[in-house]
């Protein structure tokens, strides 16, 4: 047991960096009554309460990593996702028109609606030796320190080929990182190396299969965990005090919303299958049709349709949002209310933005909101920041921004479910504040990584544009899915770009249904530098002037393009970027760009046997022996081609 003073230091810090050893998970965090942290006396909750953390194991000194830990993978068969048998089935006739799309003046299509080769299988992560059904618990809550370095052996226990990727994290895209090239067949395991870098910024990243025609699948079937990159002690210390109170664990909550589109043990929705099509049990299309495709199940969060987060009146909290939206492009929005239906009245909090996507916003908080506020919006694999202070009970909604034949939009307020209910309880208040003064209304500035600098106000060195599109005529059974008129190549980059150069982005065709496509680049986070109507502009409303995000979505298409701005510093070789419509990538909405004249990389490490890898002394550089060169920093040419 700490002592009383020790715990608010500790409090901090992961359980892997404050003694040592594995952390035991602090409760039966899935679906059931928060419970707090063991031996902690506290008001309110934090983020510990509704995930359970990855226990990683520490290395011996002689060994090159700091931790290593086992992921599992469980879950069926995917269905391989190629255009168009994948969406119409393998009924499809030539003409027929979707039912929700039809006039009446074509015939309607064999499977009734969509997905008509999509499996209802579930997938998820847990950790080896778990024997409860797949799919039963939420993804382990993976915190890392930046400095430390973790291997991680990624067991593929499904029927499906698949792989990790690291979405936000930012490390190297090739050899045993995050290289999205690699696979892992079913009962084989693959090795990765996670080296957090010494300034990497602290912040909630999520990790999901990557695998060419099987993203979408293997997401929407539940397959989808939470990165924590955390403060390191010595970097917390410069912090304002205020802040380090804000920023430690009992004032900090994780939610992690989905949808729910697959019959999933978790939240036992959408159990009724006609066929491949699932009948959802809730969500617009119950009422409206009877057949209904995967995508027009509810919203959920941690795995469930409620959570409760129970704060202190008057306390500040950092709230952070992750959301996993597998298919559709129009975008999401999350309101804060005083009821819990049929009124719009604005609730007691306050909510101020502290951060998009994993990196802290360059003054906390933000404070200057020109659009509605308590509305946040969301692409579809974005994370937001936020710093909350309630003194009423409220109520979080969280749905697609407008209504479509299959959502109800934000704005139904009768229908659309709250997925957050913020209890609030007296208690006693502490310093805890976003600010670093608040009374005298000082922001605290976050330092700033070497990747992360104040672009805008460089000159780029290298140019380039982004285009995500459709091509193909004559119907959507005819469309190609292209980046810059090309689809996924494996072996030929889209672009070149060169080492420790700052580069310039135009990404035209962002917008999001109807007008477009979100486009998410790995590797490096893209400040945003105006767009095509004025270079000092945002380009949408969590797409924030000056600010970095890892998803790019423009407000409208008359906007276009949105001009981004990053460094290729530390990393050469491969990133890759797709429209983070992930059925819109399976179909080749992917591409790759290599950055040369860096430091040599790694090709993408193969897959190998599990027990070859665990046999591996503990810790070290195991199966897979690493060549002695790379290709003279040229990045590596895919063999991970489909
Ligand atoms: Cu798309």
């Amino acid at each position: 047991m700490y002592s009383a003073a020790c715990l608010l230091v500790l409090a901090a810090l992961s359980a892997h960096e404050a003694n040592g050893q594995a952390p035991v998970a602090k409760n039966e965090a899935n679906g059931q009554a928060p419970l707090a942290r063991k031996g902690k006396k506290k008001q309110g909750q934090g983020a510990n309460v509704f995930h359970v953390d990855f226990p990683w194991q520490k290395a011996s000194k002689d060994s090159d990593f700091d931790f290593y830990g086992e992921l599992e993978m469980c879950g069926g068969e995917a269905t391989k996702a190629v255009w168009p048998e994948y969406w119409y089935g393998p009924d499809y006739v030539d003409g027929c028109v979707d039912i929700l799309s039809n006039d009446g003046s074509a015939p309607d299509c064999p499977n009734g609606y969509r997905y008509g080769l999509s499996s209802q299988e579930t997938f998820a992560y847990r950790l080896p030796g778990d024997t409860s059904e797949c799919g039963s618990k939420n993804a382990p809550l993976i915190r890392l320190i930046p400095g430390k370095k973790y291997k991680i052996i990624f067991i593929n226990s499904t029927k499906s080929v698949t792989n990790l990727h690291t979405h936000g994290l930012h490390i190297d895209g090739n050899g045993y990182a995050d290289d999205a090239f690699r696979q892992v067949n079913p009962g084989m395991c693959l090795e990765y190396h996670w080296d957090i870098l010494e300034n990497h910024m602290s912040g909630l990243h999520w990790y999901h299969p990557h695998k060419h025609h099987y993203t979408y699948e293997t997401v929407k079937g539940g397959a989808y965990g939470l990165l924590l990159v955390e403060e390191t002690k010595e970097r917390l210390k410069t912090y304002p005090k205020s802040v380090q109170k804000w920023l430690d664990d009992d004032h900090q909550v994780l939610l992690h919303l989905g949808k729910a589109l697959n019959p999933s043990p978790l939240v036992g929705l959408g159990t009724k299958c006609i066929g491949n099509i699932v009948q959802c049990t809730s969500g617009r299309a119950e009422n409206n049709f009877p057949l209904c495709s995967p995508e027009v199940c509810r919203p959920i969060v941690n795995g469930k349709i409620l959570e409760t987060v129970t704060i202190v009146k008057g306390e500040w909290y950092r709230i952070i949002f992750a959301n996993v939206i597998p298919n559709g492009t129009g975008g999401d929005a999350i309101k804060f209310f005083a009821k819990e239906s049929g009124s719009t009245e604005k609730s007691s909090c306050e909510v101020l933005i502290a951060g998009y996507d994993g990196v802290y916003r360059t003054e906390i908080p933000r404070t200057n909101y020109p659009e509605e506020v308590d509305y946040f919006e969301s692409a579809g694999a974005s994370r937001l920041d936020l710093a909350v202070r309630c003194t009423e009970d409220a109520f979080v909604k969280a749905e697609t921004k407008i209504a479509t034949p299959w959502d109800w939009g934000l704005d139904d307020l009768d229908n659309v479910g709250v997925v957050v209910n913020i209890k609030v309880v007296e208690g006693m208040i502490s310093e805890a504040s976003p600010w670093e003064n608040e009374e005298n209304e000082v922001k605290w500035v976050p330092p700033r990584p070497d990747y992360l600098q104040n672009f805008c106000e460089m000159t780029p060195e290298e140019y380039w544009t982004v285009f995500p599109s459709l091509g193909g005529t004559g119907g959507n059974q005819n469309n190609e899915f292209l980046i810059n008129g090309l689809p996924w190549n494996g072996e030929v980059p889209l672009h070149t770009m060169t080492y420790d150069k700052v580069q310039e982005w135009g990404f035209i065709g962002t917008a999001g249904h109807p007008d477009g496509h979100p486009m998410h680049t790995h590797v490096w986070h893209q400040q945003i530098c105006g767009t095509g109507v004025s270079r000092t502009d945002s380009c949408g409303l969590m797409m924030e002037y000056g600010q970095f995000i890892d998803n790019v979505k423009i407000n409208v298409a008359s906007n276009d393009p949105c001009y981004t701005r990053f460094k290729t510093v530390r990393f050469s070789g491969k990133i890759i970027l797709h429209c983070h419509d992930l059925m819109h990538e399976d179909v080749d909405m992917m591409g790759w760009v290599d950055t040369v004249g860096g430091p040599e990389n790694l090709p993408p490490q193969p897959e190998g046997s599990c027990d070859a890898m665990r046999n591996a002394p503990k810790g070290k550089k195991g199966a897979g022996k690493k060549p002695k060169t790379g290709n003279g920093g040229k990045g590596t040419k895919g063999k991970g081609k489909g």
